[in-house]
């Protein structure tokens, strides 16, 4: 199979798209005064998300995401969010998986 070679931006850009749910929720949400971010803190945490993606996704650590490591990734996450296991996602399975999505973004970095 052809290696692909993507940058950490493009394969993070691949599988948020293609994502679904694949952690547990966080926290309760906080107050709105206790979400806001400046625009520095926000970056720095697109950063060390897009860091830690790149991490799970490049397996063999080899510092480049082939094809074959993308696939596995996506198969990984399809296989979670089919909570049923019959092989389609339903309108319930994906909402679920947009819920649990929109809860990580209100967790406080680690
Ligand atoms: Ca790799
Ligand atoms: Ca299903």
């Amino acid at each position: 199979m052809k290696a692909l070679l993507l940058t950490a931006t493009t394969a993070a850009a691949l599988v948020a798209g293609a994502a679904i749910a694949q952690q547990a929720p966080g926290p309760a949400p906080q107050p709105k005064a206790e979400r806001q971010i400046s625009q520095q803190q926000f970056e720095a945490r697109q950063a060390q998300r897009t860091e830690r993606m790149f991490a799970r996704l490049d397996t063999n650590k080899d510092g480049a995401i082939t094809k074959a490591e993308l696939d596995a990734a996506s198969k990984a996450r399809f296989e979670k969010a089919d909570a049923n296991k019959d092989g389609v996602l339903s309108g319930d399975e994906l909402k679920r998986g947009k819920g649990m999505r929109g809860h990580r973004m209100h967790r406080q970095p680690a």
